[in-house]
């Protein structure tokens, strides 16, 4: 075989090693799209529904009757036994409801690690990127402890999950939470503006879709860190979706004073 022959062969021969390089790197790339989209933005998905609550720490079902609502378990990474939840969402023209149940076994305002005992710490994906812990996305905290509600923010800093309350970023607290035990539940109940006007806020209109994650971070009686568990996982791409409703309905305020259970 004479050398131009030689020089055909290597040249086919790197045409072909780059086309199969080439393939694999497309191969890789649909994979690891597919595997985002799959646990990105899950089916977990919330439907607009309109309506308001009166938010006294107790989760009536009549009052949340018009929300989109599901019973699921909760994702405990730690191993220790799933709690059940339900929670429950709505909103008014105004301001977004939400209300969950857990069937933790005891209700614990004060923690050695959690200040603020038992917590329910909402994780929400502003833009619907897909990805959780933007700097500025909104962060809502409803606690077993005073003060039981939180307007926070992702600071980013010294990790990228780490919030802090908007009054401390330049903002405003906006919004209300109760929580208390009722019979063998925890019960939360909160709302928070859909458009504060604050930048540390999301701003959401009817149609709009925002993504979220749950966690509760369990005190348990004797103040020790019990699990943390999510919904509707515990990884950073575990998104929930809730879809806002268009409703016309004003709020009334009506807040009942704390009472513990
Ligand atoms: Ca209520
Ligand atoms: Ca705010
Ligand atoms: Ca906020
Ligand atoms: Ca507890």
């Amino acid at each position: 075989m004479g050398i131009r022959m030689w020089k055909i062969h290597l040249i086919r021969l790197f045409i072909c090693a780059l086309a199969i390089l080439i393939g694999y790197i497309a191969f890789i790339s649909i994979l690891d799209y597919l595997s985002k989209d799959a646990s990105a933005h899950t089916d977990a998905g919330f439907g607009p529904a309109c309506g308001r609550a009166t938010l006294d720490g107790n989760v009536d079902p009549e009052e949340w009757g018009g929300a989109s609502t599901q019973t699921f378990p909760m994702d405990s990474p730690s191993g220790k036994e799933p709690f059940t939840a339900t929670l429950y969402i709505m909103n008014s023209g105004n301001n977004l409801y939400m209300g969950i149940t857990i069937n933790d076994d005891e209700f614990t305002p004060v923690g050695t690690w959690l200040p603020q005992g038992d917590v329910f710490r909402i994780d929400f994906d502003n833009d619907h990127s897909g990805a959780l812990f933007t700097i500025q996305d909104d962060v809502l905290d409803i606690s077993a402890g005073l003060p039981q509600f939180q307007d926070g923010f992702i600071k980013g800093s010294p990790v990228p999950s780490s919030s802090g309350p908007d009054v401390e970023g330049g903002g405003t607290s906006d919004g209300f939470g109760v929580a208390s035990r009722v019979g063998d539940l925890n019960h939360f109940e909160l709302r928070h503006p859909l458009c504060s006007g604050d930048s540390l806020d999301f701003c959401l209109h009817p149609t709009d879709i925002v993504g979220f994650r749950l966690e509760y971070l369990d005190a348990e009686a004797n103040g020790q860190f019990g699990s943390s568990q999510f919904f509707p996982g515990h990884y950073e791409t575990s998104i929930a979706d809730l879809v806002i409703g268009n409703c016309p309905l004003a709020d009334w305020f009506v807040h009942l004073p704390f009472i513990q259970k």
